[in-house]
């Protein structure tokens, strides 16, 4: 049995719940805030959600755990077999999360917690969310799915990673990042009618 630590409302939490769902993988769930206490230090080194439990060891970073669980459960497969398409899976999963999530996440606690950020942070974050969009508009494909022709984990990155950012754009700067790119709009209703992702939304909800 795997813990998964967190809290339902981080995307990254969801992720890695989505992806353990998938796999079939034999989990439970246990309520971790981000903090920088020992114990939460211990599993995670930053102290942010989410880590996972095996056997007493902990291993934080989702797109570490997503590695492992690939390991561990290889069907469905996280990436194709093809190295190079593979490659470009991880290109877009880099871009989604490096240059989109990221970037919008230092606007996050005006526009989810209340706290105000600085006009600098505003501007920069706007000029570098649009750079940042433009390039995944670049490179992803979405016929049918975000690298191509099968589920990948760029799918579940563009999902929670811009479900989020889209929140955060629409907040701040009242544009949906979502609705800029039809392709990407009509791909985000498709996963989100995903059973993992769904049973992780629909899980959320109720908190
Ligand atoms: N690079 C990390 C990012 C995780 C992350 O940003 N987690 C957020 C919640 S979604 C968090 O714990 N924030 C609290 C903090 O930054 O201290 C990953 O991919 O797992």
């Amino acid at each position: 049995m795997i813990q998964l630590y967190g809290l339902r409302l981080s995307n990254y939490y969801s992720l890695i719940k989505a992806l353990m769902i998938d796999k079939g993988l034999d989990f439970e769930e246990v309520k971790a805030p981000p903090t920088q206490k020992d114990d939460n230090l211990a599993r995670t080194p930053m102290g942010k959600m989410p880590s996972i439990g095996v056997d007493g060891k902990y291993l934080s970073e989702s797109l570490a755990i997503a590695q492992y669980l690939d390991a561990i459960a290889p069907q469905p497969a996280l990436l194709p077999s093809d190295p190079w398409q593979a490659a470009k899976v991880m290109e877009l999963v880099y871009h989604i999360k490096l240059d989109v999530e990221l970037v919008a996440r230092r606007c996050l606690p005006e526009a989810l917690f209340g706290q105000s950020v600085s006009e600098e942070t505003k501007t920069s974050t706007q000029a570098e969310l649009k750079r940042g969009l433009a390039a995944v508009n670049r490179i992803i494909v979405c016929e049918p799915y975000a690298a191509g022709n099968t589920l990948s984990l760029a799918d579940y990155y563009l999902y929670f990673c811009y479900g989020l950012a889209d929140v955060i754009s629409q907040k701040m700067f009242n544009e949906s990042i979502i609705a800029q790119n039809p392709d990407i709009a009509a791909l985000m209703q498709k996963l989100a009618a995903h059973p993992s992702i769904a049973q992780v939304d629909a899980e959320q909800a109720e908190k």
